[in-house]
């Protein structure tokens, strides 16, 4: 359903202060460091232009990078950054839904909301593990986290009052996911692009299992269609601005593209998805909540109304309906696994001795 052409990467350009930083790759192995009390030689000097090269040719072919290939400072600071803002959105996308494990209306739909929010846990540690091939560790991005200094998606700020906002998640939250990550499967970092193809197969089943959810209601009583109707407007907006902001205001999109880390822009993604979405909400018989909404001939698309960006921007920085209670859970979720952490370490210690045993 969320199937999409990729746009074609923006050509690189070489930059006029160049792209590479003085980094190597975490392991070193692609060229020695320089270091930097030391006056790089010519002979480095040459060696980091070569490299430089080699990860530009690499970008300009569409290929991928790898943890121990050469990269500039810049392209491992901004793919960390999504990566891990990417896998904390994930686990803390685990709670909204998870508030209704104990309260679905049947086996089969708790079965399901079980599957599905371990699945949101399982792209989180894809993608922490995919995050410190970068040279970061979990405990690092995780510290970033509950400290609240790290980003994770707006979206997951907004509460979920009803079942029916359950099967809303489902259809548009991870239809938006989808739209934003089918892309990312060809982005330029080997790992992130990975990671995104398995991810993607298993959000496409969350979206679909919440479009049934939703039908289903659909079909009930009139209680339960107001109700479904109820949850689409309070997460049309929030849905759309998850894509983040406008183009003109997306500080990172320009860099995000020259790296082929971003193949398609906010906008474009937010467009795409008012377009899918909107015959589906024919199929549904549920209404979007903005009278702007409409089919736009000349531009072969939908116009739609102006998103409240004022109530976007309080949320990310920590100010939403749920920001305090989802941080404080996550806090405590950390701290009661404490023990299963500590139980890990001492078996692989255990593990080590043993071994280290049978080999003297
Ligand atoms: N929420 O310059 P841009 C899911 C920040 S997973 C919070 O445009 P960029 C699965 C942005 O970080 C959902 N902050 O940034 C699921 C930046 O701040 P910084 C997560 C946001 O990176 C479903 C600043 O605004 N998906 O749903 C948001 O080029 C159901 C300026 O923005 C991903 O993470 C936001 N919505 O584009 C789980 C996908 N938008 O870092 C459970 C990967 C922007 O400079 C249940 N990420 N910001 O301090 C991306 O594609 C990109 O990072 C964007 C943002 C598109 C999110």
């Amino acid at each position: 359903m969320y199937t999409q052409a990729l746009d074609l990467p923006e050509p690189v350009s070489a930059p006029a202060n160049g792209i590479a930083g003085n980094n190597v790759s975490a392991s070193g192995a692609q060229g020695a460091a320089v270091h930097p009390l030391q006056a790089p030689s010519a002979a480095h000097a040459a060696q980091h232009a070569a490299q430089s090269a080699r990860f530009e040719a690499t970008l300009d072919a569409d290929g991928k990078i790898e943890p121990r290939d050469f990269m500039p400072d810049a392209y491992r600071k901004t793919l960390l950054r999504q990566m891990s803002q990417h896998a904390h959105s994930e686990i803390v996308g685990m709670q909204p839904e998870g508030n209704w494990i104990s309260r679905a209306p049947s086996l089969k739909r708790k079965a399901i909301l079980l599957a599905k929010v371990q699945d949101e846990g399982g792209h989180g540690l894809y993608l922490y593990s995919a995050a410190e091939t970068l040279g970061t560790s979990r405990d690092q991005m995780l510290d970033a986290l509950h400290s609240g200094k790290a980003k994770y998606s707006s979206i997951f700020n907004y509460p979920t009052l009803t079942w029916a906002d359950v099967g809303v998640i489902g259809w548009l939250v991870d239809g938006a996911a989808i739209m934003n990550q089918v892309p990312i499967c060809r982005c330029s970092y080997g790992p992130y692009a990975r990671a995104m193809i398995r991810i993607c197969k298993e959000e496409s089943f969350h979206q679909r299992q919440g479009f049934e959810s939703l039908m289903v209601q659909m079909q009930g009583t009139a209680a339960q269609r107001a109700m479904v109707q109820d949850a689409v407007n309070r997460w049309w907006w929030p849905v759309l601005a998850m894509f983040g902001p406008p183009d003109a205001d997306s500080p990172n999109s320009a860099q995000g593209k020259r790296f082929g880390i971003k193949r398609i822009s906010n906008d474009d993604l937010r467009q795409k998805f008012v377009d899918a979405t909107v015959p589906q909400t024919k199929v549904l018989g549920v209404s979007l909540p903005d009278p702007a909404l409409q089919w736009n001939a000349a531009r072969q698309c939908h116009d739609y109304g102006a998103i409240d960006w004022s109530d976007f921007w309080n949320v990310v920085n920590g100010n939403g309906p749920c920001n305090h209670e989802r941080l404080a859970t996550r806090r405590k979720a950390h701290a009661d696994g404490q023990w299963v952490r500590d139980a890990a370490l001492a078996y692989a210690a255990k593990q080590e001795q043993r071994s280290m045993k049978e080999a003297a």
